[in-house]
């Protein structure tokens, strides 16, 4: 049930519709970008993993959620939080540590949440999102609301018993639940053809009884109309789709990793395969947008990145009192 995905044609989408996909992308890629030169600075505690190069595959799947729906994400979480519409200046506090934080400063870059825009949590614990969802998938499938779950995790995290026990529920019982495999070629430092056994994670969906999807992830196109086809499907009640999106990360594991196990496969895929250049070349030269209107975004998403560093250099840290604050929680 495996299929390959190849590039679709860009016309369906309106021009609203592409200007909003490049607006997130842009804005993951400067956030990216700009927490990489910031975290240098020193200032930036705790661990950063960066997930600059994988932009189109948060964008491509979240273009067809809404507030019904809710995401968990991984340790890599900054794109699917802003693609899932989280505020970037809560977000950049609290990556700063900060008070003003989404989570006010107590979950850092790994585990920013924002319940109310269905980001259900990025995730320390590699693994940990696909059970998440599978939760919330069965309570939307009771509730009768329509609404889907989607879990983003690593190839390495497709390896976790946690994970294959989601994919089995996740089928046995029909829930709308999407399983976004991002495989950017490693788990830290092991190659995915080292630890993944079959040549393929898309191929294990047969295992589970479910559709498997592979995508050429610099493809903004080819990542939004699988994830497009797999959430109608799930949200009409057809059951869990596993769509494995192929790509590589522009940085390191971590923030400091010296990367000794590749050579120039960033740079090449910063040149040749880039996916904002691609979305970019792919709606001006079909003539959708034109490239002010591209510039423009560029232009408002480096201003709102600025005013969220300035906003979060500023802003207090959280106080002794704080720590006992948001411990338990009221259902
Ligand atoms: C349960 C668990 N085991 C191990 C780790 C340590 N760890 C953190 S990230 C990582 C690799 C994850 O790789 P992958 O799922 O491919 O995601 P990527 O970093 O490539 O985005 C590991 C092993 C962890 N955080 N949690």
């Amino acid at each position: 049930m495996t299929g390959t995905l190849e590039s679709p044609a860009s016309q369906d989408l309106t021009p609203d519709q592409l200007l909003d996909a490049y607006r997130v992308m842009r804005t993951i890629r400067d956030f990216e970008e700009r927490v990489h030169e910031e975290f240098a600075g020193g200032d930036i505690p705790g661990f950063v993993h960066l997930y600059a190069g994988e932009e189109a595959s948060a964008a491509g799947v979240c273009a067809h959620l809404d507030d019904r729906d809710a995401i968990a994400s991984t340790h890599r979480g900054h794109g699917h939080c802003i693609a899932k519409g989280v505020d970037i200046t809560g977000m950049m506090a609290e990556i700063y540590g900060k008070i003003t934080g989404s989570c006010r400063g107590k979950g850092g870059s790994m585990h920013i949440a924002d319940l109310s825009k269905g980001m259900l949590g990025a995730n320390g614990i590699v693994g940990g999102g696909p059970p998440l969802i599978c939760g919330r998938a069965l309570a939307s499938k009771h509730k009768g609301d329509g609404g889907v779950a989607v879990a983003f995790f690593g190839d390495g995290a497709s390896n976790q018993g946690t994970t294959l026990e989601s994919l089995n529920l996740a089928s046995i019982w029909n829930l709308p639940a999407i399983f976004v495999a991002e495989n950017n070629g490693y788990a830290e430092a092991t190659s995915s053809s080292w630890s993944v056994a079959t040549d393929d994670i898309a191929d294990r969906a047969a295992a589970f009884g479910m559709p498997g999807v592979i995508v050429d992830g610099f493809d903004f196109f080819a990542v939004h109309e699988a994830a497009g086809e797999a959430i109608a499907r799930a949200r009409e009640g057809g059951g869990p789709t596993l769509i494995e999106v192929k790509f590589t990360r522009y940085f390191g594991h971590f923030e400091g990793d010296q990367q000794l196990y590749r050579a120039d496969e960033v740079a090449n895929a910063r040149e040749k395969l880039d996916c904002l250049k691609r979305f970019r070349a792919t709606v001006t030269d079909g003539g959708q947008l034109d490239g002010a209107q591209l510039d423009q975004i560029d232009s408002e998403v480096a201003a709102a990145v600025e005013a969220a560093v300035v906003a979060a250099k500023a802003a207090p840290k959280p106080g002794a009192a704080d720590l006992l604050t948001d411990v338990y929680v009221s259902y």
